[in-house]
């Protein structure tokens, strides 16, 4: 149908309604043309389609349960060196070793106040050693005997060895210790000179041990001039010991009264 049929039908339908509407007579048309239709029902689904491109990328699911362990991986090379760590804490101070001797100082130069007091004292050693030789001169005026640097003299008393021994003493002298022949010889002289009848002590015993005889000074003797068959110990008595009128020596009870003769040196 043309656009001009179509003009002219639309009219013809509108003038028959017109009509219709205002007279009892139904108009006739020679060319009548009826109404559209009512809409069809919807037609069936086409056929499927080809498969369309694949959609965006949906957004990120929520993060799934942790795997199973896995197996022990192989031993991992040793790594590098770390860096070097803080200095530790200071230790607790330590209990040293005594040190060695050191070595001998140089000879120092003696100041004046040290030569002063040098020269002092050697003048007092002087004049010290002036009055021991003028002592011993007195005390061979008195019958003293000198032998070598000492001196023999006796006060004429007989004491006990204990007595005797602290008599010497306390006029800083020893009971006399005859070391050798000659100092031997000279304490015999003495006591045959001085002391009349009786025989002399002389300063040395085994008190401390029964017979190991030493000198009074604690000393071990170095010279010896035994009697025959002394010393005994005779009776289990004797720890002191005298001197015979021949010089011999013999051991004899500590509480004998001998005659008292001390040496000075
Ligand atoms: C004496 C001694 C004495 C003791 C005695 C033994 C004849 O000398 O003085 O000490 O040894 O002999 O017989
Ligand atoms: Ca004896």
């Amino acid at each position: 149908m043309n656009y001009l049929t179509k003009c002219l039908c639309i009219l013809v339908v509108v003038a028959v309604v017109f009509t219709l509407g205002h007279s009892e007579t139904p108009a006739t048309c020679s060319i009548v043309q009826g109404l559209p239709g009512l809409n069809g029902r919807d037609g069936r689904d086409g056929a499927i389609g080809p498969k369309g491109d694949p959609g965006e990328r949906g957004e990120r699911g929520i993060l799934g349960p942790p795997g199973k362990v896995g197996p022990i991986g192989e031993t991992g090379k040793t790594g590098v060196t770390g860096p070097t760590g803080n200095k530790g804490e200071t230790g607790e101070r330590g209990v040293g070793l005594p040190g060695g001797q050191g070595q001998k100082g140089e000879k120092g130069s003696p100041d004046v106040e040290s030569i002063k007091k040098t020269m002092a004292l050697e003048s007092q050693i002087a004049s010290l050693e002036k009055k021991w030789s003028w002592i011993k001169s007195v005390l061979l005026f008195d019958g003293g005997k000198k032998v070598g640097d000492k001196v023999f003299v006796t006060n004429g008393q007989k004491e006990n060895y204990a007595t005797a021994q602290n008599i010497c003493k306390e006029v800083g002298g020893s009971l006399p210790t005859p070391r050798n022949e000659e100092e031997n010889s000279v304490l015999q002289e003495i006591m045959n000179t001085k002391g009349g009848s009786s025989l002399a002590y002389i300063g040395i015993s085994d008190s401390q041990e029964e017979g190991t005889f030493k000198y009074v000074t604690g000393e071990n003797l170095n010279f010896t001039n035994w009697g025959q068959g002394q010393p005994d110990n005779y009776a289990n008595t004797e720890d002191c010991v005298h001197m015979y009128r021949d010089g011999k020596w013999n051991d004899i009870p500590c509480s004998q009264k001998l005659l008292v003769i001390c040496e000075f040196q």
